[in-house]
């Protein structure tokens, strides 16, 4: 699906490597288990969409994504079946472990969203184990904007949804118009 083919509510589109807690961000965003957190990964092959309203802004539309690693996959294809998913997404979010460092892979997603014009933040999520210095310059050497996050303690999700409402809210929500 290209752009010219996208419904009109914007599409929202979290993105990143397995167990970072893409699926846990995505409930926390809506509030309720939509995604399966942990879940049967064998079975979860394709992205889950879930609408949600995000006011101010209005409607849109959650993706939740398999993992752009996983170890089931060749890491290369997975990795290729997310960046065929980019072109689709309004915003992204990338989902990273704040233990880690940051990798080639997050490295490509960096630079197709750039080559993309689309707009991203970086979440930085169980910050609670501490935060990988390593992985802060890295960030700051690619030139992304990041937000250090807990799903688990409900810390800074509030604040990485009020940045993405503002974002939005700097172009017209065509899904207003009708
Ligand atoms: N300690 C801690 N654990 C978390 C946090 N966020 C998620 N988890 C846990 O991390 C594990 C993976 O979370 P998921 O949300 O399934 O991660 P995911 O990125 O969707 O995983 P895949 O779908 O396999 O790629 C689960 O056990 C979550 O409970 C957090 O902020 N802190
Ligand atoms: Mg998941």
């Amino acid at each position: 699906m290209n752009k010219s083919h996208k419904q009109d509510k914007k599409r929202i589109v979290f993105i990143g490597k397995r167990n970072v807690g893409k699926s846990s961000l995505v409930n926390a965003f809506l509030g309720k288990e939509a995604c399966t957190v942990n879940g049967c990964h064998a079975e979860v092959r394709e992205a889950l969409e879930v609408p949600m309203e995000l006011p101010p802004y209005g409607s849109v539309v959650i993706v939740d994504t398999i993992p752009i690693a996983d170890a089931h996959d060749n890491k290369i294809d997975a990795l290729n079946k997310n960046i065929s998913l980019l072109p689709t997404a309004d915003f992204v979010i990338v989902v990273l472990d704040a233990r880690e460092k940051l990798s080639q892979e997050d490295k490509s997603i960096f630079s197709q969203l750039k080559k993309l014009s689309i707009p991203f933040l970086v979440a930085v999520n169980k910050i609670e184990f501490g935060i990988n210095s390593d992985l802060i310059n890295g960030l700051r050497a690619n030139n992304t904007t990041h937000f250090e996050i807990s799903c688990k303690e409900n810390v800074g999700v509030d604040a990485l949804k009020a940045r993405i409402t503002r974002m939005l809210q700097t172009e017209p929500n065509p899904s207003i118009k009708k």
